[in-house]
C-alpha cells in the first residue's frame, strides 16, 4: 500500500516534470530554425571567402579586374555584411530582424512568450517540490479532507484565461498585419520555385526574369549546371546560401511578393526578413515584403521538395531605389515600373550587356514572352552546354 502510494507519487512527479520541460521546450521550435541553419552552414566554414578590402554594402567597391563594370555606375553585386541577414555561429535566438513585422514578432517571442513559459515552468516546479516536502506522509501524517475551495478554483480558472488572452492579443495582431495586402502601387515581384532553383520575375519592370542557382561548393560534386564556385568573387556570401543571380529588390518600400512553384511544393523563406510562404504549383501566394535597409539577406527553400532541396537557397539584395532602378536598366528589357524604356538607355544597355558577372539573365535567350517554365528550362540547359 505504502509502496504503491510512493510509486504513484513518483510517477506523478515525473509526469509533471516532463510536462514542464515540454512547456519550456515549446518555445524552441521557432528558435530552432536559425540554429539548424547555423549548423548547416557552419559545416563548411573553410568555404567562406576571406573578406578583402571592399566596404560592406558598397556598390562598385568590390569589383575585380575581370568583372570591372564596362560603364561607370554599372551594377556590381553587394558584399554581404557578416552576421547580417544570415545565421550566426552558435546562435540560439531568432535572427536579427530587418523588417518591421520581424521586430514585432521577435519581441512577441522574446518579450512575451519566453518569459511566460519560464515563469509557468518555475511556478509548477516550485509547487511540486512544495507538495513533496511539506505534504509527504512523514511531514503531514493526517491529511486534510478538503475537497473544494472556491477561491482557489476561481483563481486557477481565471489566471490561465488572462494569460491566454494576453498572448492572443499581440499574436492575432501580428497575424492580421502579416496578411495585410500590399498598397495598390507597390512593386510586384514573382518568385517561382523549381527543382532546384528559383526564378524571379519582374512584371512591373518589363517582365524580364532571372534564374538563381546555388553556387558550387569547392571540392564537392557540382549540383547546379556548372555555375561558378562560391568564393570566386569578392562579394560572395556563405557557402550553401550564395547564388549566381540574387533577387534584387528596392529597400524601404513595401513589395508585393507573389510566390508560386513550377513542379512541386517549395517554400520561400528568409528568416531575417520575417518572410516564409509556401510556393504551390498552380497557386499564387502573396505577402508584403518590406526590407528596412539595403543589404544582402539569405534564406532557403523551407519545404522538402526533393533530392536537392538543400541546394536552392535564396539571396535577396536590397538596394536604395535609385540603384535598384539602375540595376533594372541593366537587365534585358528592363524598364522602371511600367515606364517606357528611354531610347538612350535602351541603346546604352544594349551596348554594354553582361557588365557584371550576374547581369546576364536567362531572359536574354528565352525572351520575356516565354512562360516561366520554358524560360527556366532553357536557362538550366544553357550553362551546361
Ligand atoms: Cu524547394
Amino acid at each position: 500500500m505504502n509502496l504503491g502510494e510512493h510509486a504513484r507519487a513518483a510517477g506523478l512527479f515525473v509526469k509533471a516534470l516532463g510536462l514542464s520541460m515540454a512547456l519550456m521546450m515549446a518555445a524552441h521550435p521557432a528558435a530552432a530554425a536559425p540554429v539548424a541553419e547555423a549548423s548547416a552552414t557552419t559545416q563548411v566554414p573553410a568555404d567562406l571567402p576571406a573578406p578583402k578590402s571592399a566596404t560592406p554594402g558598397a556598390l562598385g567597391a568590390a569589383a575585380t579586374p575581370e568583372a570591372a563594370p564596362a560603364a561607370k555606375g554599372a551594377y556590381v553585386p553587394m558584399k554581404p555584411t557578416p552576421g547580417v541577414g544570415m545565421p550566426v555561429e552558435d546562435g540560439i535566438d531568432l535572427q536579427e530582424q530587418y523588417a518591421p513585422l520581424g521586430e514585432y514578432a521577435k519581441w512577441i517571442h522574446n518579450g512575451v512568450l519566453m518569459p511566460i513559459i519560464v515563469i509557468i515552468s518555475i511556478f509548477v516546479l516550485i509547487l511540486l517540490l512544495w507538495v513533496m516536502i511539506r505534504f509527504n506522509k512523514r511531514a503531514n501524517p493526517v491529511p486534510s479532507k478538503t475537497s473544494h475551495n472556491t477561491l482557489i478554483e476561481v483563481v486557477w480558472t481565471l489566471v490561465p484565461v488572462l494569460i491566454l488572452v494576453g498572448i492572443a492579443v499581440p499574436s492575432i495582431d501580428l497575424l492580421a498585419k502579416q496578411y495585410k495586402p500590399a498598397p495598390a502601387k507597390a512593386l510586384t515581384i514573382k518568385a517561382t520555385g523549381n527543382q532546384w532553383f528559383w526564378t524571379y520575375g519582374y512584371p512591373d519592370n518589363g517582365d524580364f526574369e532571372i534564374t538563381s542557382y546555388m553556387l558550387n561548393l569547392p571540392g564537392q560534386p557540382v549540383v547546379n549546371n556548372g555555375v561558378r564556385e562560391v568564393g570566386s568573387q569578392p562579394w560572395d556570401g556563405p557557402s550553401h546560401l550564395e547564388v549566381d543571380n540574387r533577387l534584387v529588390l528596392p529597400a524601404g518600400e513595401p513589395i508585393r511578393l507573389q510566390v508560386t512553384a513550377a513542379d512541386v511544393i517549395h517554400a520561400f523563406a528568409v528568416p531575417s526578413l520575417w518572410f516564409k510562404i509556401d510556393a504551390v504549383p498552380g497557386k499564387i501566394n502573396e505577402r508584403v515584403l518590406f526590407i528596412e535597409k539595403p543589404g544582402v539577406y539569405y534564406g532557403q527553400c523551407s519545404e522538402l521538395c526533393g533530392a536537392k532541396h538543400g541546394y536552392m537557397p535564396i539571396a535577396i539584395e536590397a538596394l536604395p531605389r535609385d540603384q535598384f532602378n539602375a540595376w533594372v536598366l541593366t537587365q534585358s528589357g528592363g524598364v522602371i515600373d511600367h515606364q517606357p524604356k528611354p531610347a538612350t538607355e535602351a541603346a546604352a544597355s544594349e551596348a554594354a550587356p553582361a557588365a557584371s558577372g550576374s547581369a546576364a539573365p536567362a531572359a536574354d535567350a528565352s525572351g520575356s514572352a516565354a512562360p516561366a517554365v520554358d524560360a527556366s528550362a532553357s536557362a538550366s540547359a544553357a550553362p551546361a552546354a
